[in-house]
């Protein structure tokens, strides 16, 4: 397969202003008829052949303008269909047959369980019809569906429904519109035996709209939140980005078997039952928070996203970037903002950081690609929203408030780029971000070094700032960045009121203790003036740009960062620092045969954090949190990482905080407890998630503590609690600890498949020896199912990307059942399988391990039939 290049860009010959689809779905095969009104491009020259993309389908007749073709007058390939002779204007109409019950890859028309949905971003809609299946083609869609109605009872399309009726042969006939252009990528259609909640919400304008969330019928118990969450993402999206929602009627499907977490198509968004349901027994504090992040995510995107979309899919992350901006402004809002942050900061810093720095590593805004479905990356949504990010700290709320006006002003109803976005920001705001647009161009993490002077007697603090940024593949050299460095001094007292060099005296405020400083050179200086004291630099606060940080923080200065700083991010960076830094020792103590010895600095700091009613328990628990097996390795660096000795090292740590800290543990576990009902609110997951990590600590350290958790997990109310007592048990126990809750998880719970999912990954995590044997053993549970991307992910995926410890056994075994499975999901369904594969591209960090994990790369490499998917990510890796 090639590759596709930006620089290759050029507009479409056709436009297609209306788009009428018929489908006749059947028990064995699906008739699609399509009416396409088409126009030749007016900035076209001469008459252009007309190539549709078209796969997997069997073309049963094309005509134009209600005459069909002959079989000379048109060429079908793997891939498209190719008409040479087209007038300027005319109606071209396709008959094709599918067949969605065969369509294991979930993209396009397929069936889960006895539901057909489709899923068409990116490239999905070509499987359904032939089309000019690219984003900046916008058409008007009116969609009719017939099909058996005991069987399809729900029949949906975009936008509102224009007749139903029942027609001579008994089958039902619906018929959709839309009034809104889009392109192919946002079209769905659902049939299904289906059941809905309903509720309304009148817009800041007046328009009462009808929610809907469509569910199998044992699930209808289950979409209060969601609901909820749909109707305060409405709300505080007309109040936070004036973003009103713009038809009578928006619906919500939830489908089992979906290879992403969900998808914004115009009114009818398709959710993974994971993504959407919410029950106490079979969903986590955390996926309560999930749930309300995707459900304003795929909200947001009927702006940022449908109303505005891309030009290309270079472009993904224009919609992709900024959707995930506003939902974690969203997410912030409506809990706790520095929470929030910090959770997605440990998520850049594993999976983006180790990405930018590996062989898939990309811009923002990607140059090439072989296939787009590998570009969902958390680069482009990640980082990209990093970037957007930064804007909005260049520019202060009010004037990207105005830049975002302007551009769904300008841009509404069309298909635009990255560059548009950025001109937008600009023309509302004045700021000149042309240095800036690097962002988007360059990949790789920047590094930041800092380091520092204090003058006593001028009473000056001077900061330097350097930056580079690594040589990613096809990219040797990097220019610099602008990045905006928000900080802070800290003195005995508190934060220091700041004045640079130069700046008048009378400039100095009450509130002037944060500075963002803008670096924009390879290496710059700024000079505090009548600072009384050396400060401890209080640097990168709220993670004001995604780079690496580089300053030489003593223990003593990020115990007091952790414990007195105004920024709660840094507050919490410093704790993981103070961590990297003490479970490295602990690493080189034990690499040279003498006892582990954990800095009692490290201990103090946890014991007051502990003991300290009036912090938030969220954020304690977050500060508490060791930094995981993968970010330790991934700061080791290429071909230093010692999975072994990391999780020796950092098990000893965990174990002398258990220990020592035994008692402030315990007291926090007992007091901690939420009595009556539960509840996914703020404060009883706080008090839960901190109550959890102190049960771990205890039990992790102390096998009598397993009593703890056996008690826990057979009193619970929640998943949340039972999950976590479970993991304990299966993570500190002997068999005897474990053996009996599993088989009870899983004769409780079986008949509720997100649950069971949380079964096969606390499994696929366990650190025994017999992990390997067992995850293979569940591959062939009546559970599995490999045609099931959640199932997928949780025990295949939750095994190569969770369990440092056994997935990197020298035996290569681990490596060995990866590789296996992603040769067999190859065939099944190729996006996920190259999802899959990630842990593997990673050989080059991994100290004794490289040799083995290539050479499973090179299995695959060598298998026939390999798909794009997969041949990307295992040719790009081998480079
Ligand atoms: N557009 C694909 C799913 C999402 O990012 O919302
Ligand atoms: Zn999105």
């Amino acid at each position: 397969p090639g590759a596709i290049y930006l620089a290759d860009y050029r507009a479409p010959d056709f436009l297609i202003n209306r788009t009428e689809l018929h489908f006749h779905l059947g028990e064995e095969e699906t008739i699609v008829t399509s009416r396409l009104h088409l126009l030749r491009s007016c900035e076209v020259d001469g008459t252009p052949p007309l190539v549709l993309n078209g796969q997997d389908m069997e073309l049963l007749q094309v005509s134009i303008d209600n005459e069909p073709l002959a079989p000379e007058a048109f060429e079908v390939n793997d891939d498209t269909l190719v008409i040479a002779d087209v007038p300027e204007q005319c109606v071209l109409s396709c008959r094709t047959r599918i067949r969605p019950q065969d369509n294991t890859s979930l993209e396009g028309l397929y069936r889960s369980h006895s539901m057909y949905c489709t899923q068409c971003e990116a490239e999905g809609f070509r499987k359904i019809t032939y089309y000019l299946d690219r984003p900046d083609v916008m058409s008007v869609f009116t969609v009719t569906i017939e099909a058996d109605p005991d069987q399809f009872p729900v029949l949906l399309s975009n936008g509102n429904l224009f007749a139903s009726t029942t027609l001579d042969n008994g089958l039902q006939q619906v018929t959709w519109h839309d009034p809104f252009p889009k392109p192919s990528y946002l079209f769905a259609l659902v049939a299904g035996d289906l059941e809905h909640v309903e509720d309304t919400f009148t817009t800041a304008g007046g328009r009462e709209v009808t929610l809907r969330i469509y569910v199998e019928p044992k699930d209808l118990g289950k979409c209060a939140h969601a609901m909820d969450s749909l109707k305060r993402s409405m709300r505080w999206d007309e109040e936070v980005f004036g973003r009103e929602y713009d038809l009578d009627i928006f619906n919500v499907v939830a489908v089992d078997d979906f290879n992403m977490g969900a998808m914004e198509n115009k009114s009818l968004n398709i959710f993974n039952t994971s993504c959407v349901l919410c029950d106490p027994d079979i969903t986590t504090d955390q996926g309560y928070q999930r749930v309300e992040s995707i459900v304003a995510h795929e909200y947001f995107h009927n702006w940022s996203g449908n109303r505005v979309t891309c030009r290309d899919w270079f472009q993904l992350s224009l919609k992709e970037g900024f959707t995930v901006f506003r939902d974690a402004e969203f997410s912030a809002d409506m809990g706790s903002r520095t929470v929030k942050r910090v959770e997605d900061v440990s998520l850049l810093r594993t999976a983006q950081f180790t990405e930018d720095a590996g062989p898939m590593a990309h811009p923002v805004r990607p140059d090439s690609y072989i296939e787009i479905n590998n570009f969902y990356t958390a680069t482009v949504y990640e980082k990209g929203a990093e970037v957007v990010r930064m804007i909005h700290t260049l520019l202060g709320p009010e004037r990207f408030r105005s830049g975002s006006d302007l551009y769904f002003q300008r841009h509404d109803g069309q298909a635009v780029t990255c560059e548009d976005f950025l001109c937008a920001m600009e023309d509302a705001s004045g700021v000149d971000l042309t240095q800036f647009r690097r962002w988007y161009a360059q990949a790789g993490t920047p590094q930041l070094r800092v380091r520092d002077r204090y003058d006593a007697d001028a009473r000056t603090y001077t900061l330097e700032f350097s930056q580079s940024c690594p040589p990613t593949p096809g990219q040797p050299q990097k220019q610099p960045v602008v990045i905006p460095c928000a900080m802070g001094l800290l003195g005995d007292a508190g934060n220091l009121p700041l004045r640079l060099r130069g700046e008048p005296v009378d400039a100095e405020t009450a509130d002037n203790t944060h500075r963002v400083l803008i670096i924009d050179q390879p290496s710059q200086e700024f000079v505090f003036e009548n600072v009384a004291e050396r400060p401890v630099p209080s640097l990168l606060r709220g993670f004001s740009a995604p780079v690496r940080l580089d300053y030489p923080y003593s223990r003593e200065a990020l115990c007091q960062l952790m414990s007195r700083d105004d920024d709660g991010f840094v507050r919490w960076d410093s704790a993981q620092t103070l961590a990297v830094q003490v479970i490295s020792e602990v690493q080189e103590q034990l690499a040279t045969g003498q006892a582990a010895s954990v800095d009692d600095m490290l201990l103090a700091a946890c014991a007051q954090l502990l003991e300290d009613a009036t912090l938030d328990p969220a954020m304690v628990a977050e500060m508490l949190t060791l930094p995981s097996e993968n970010y330790l390795a991934e700061l080791a660096g290429e071909g230093a990482a010692d999975v072994e000795a990391i999780h020796a090292a950092r098990r000893a740590v965990q174990q002398a905080i258990g220990r020592e800290l035994a008692g402030p543990l315990l007291a926090r576990y007992r007091e901690l407890e939420v009595t009556g009902d539960y509840a996914p609110s703020g404060e009883q997951i706080a008090a839960r998630s901190l109550r959890n990590l102190c049960l771990g600590y205890l039990a992790g350290a102390d096998a009598q503590h397993l009593a703890l958790a056996a008690g826990q997990f057979a009193a619970a109310d929640n998943l949340t609690d039972r999950l976590a007592a479970l993991r304990v048990l299966a993570c500190h126990g002997s068999e005897a600890d474990w053996q009996q809750p599993l088989s009870r998880f899983y004769s409780d719970w079986q008949h509720e498949a997100l649950a069971v999912n949380h079964w096969l990954t606390t499994q696929a995590m366990m650190p025994d020896a017999g992990v390997i044997a067992r995850v293979r053993e569940l591959m062939q549970h009546p559970a599995f199912d490999l045609r099931n991307p959640n199932k997928v992910r949780s025990l295949v995926g939750g095994f190569a990307g969770h369990n440092p410890l056994n997935f990197h056994r020298a035996d290569g075994e681990g490596y060995r059942l990866l590789r296996e499975a992603v040769a067999e999901l190859n065939g099944i369904n190729p996006q996920i399988a190259a999802r899959l594969l990630a842990p593997l591209t990673r050989w080059r960090y991994y100290r004794g391990r490289a040799d083995l994990m290539r050479a499973e790369l090179e299995k695959l490499a060598g298998m026939e039939d390999l798909s794009p998917d997969v041949y990307e990510v295992v040719t790009k890796s081998l480079q």
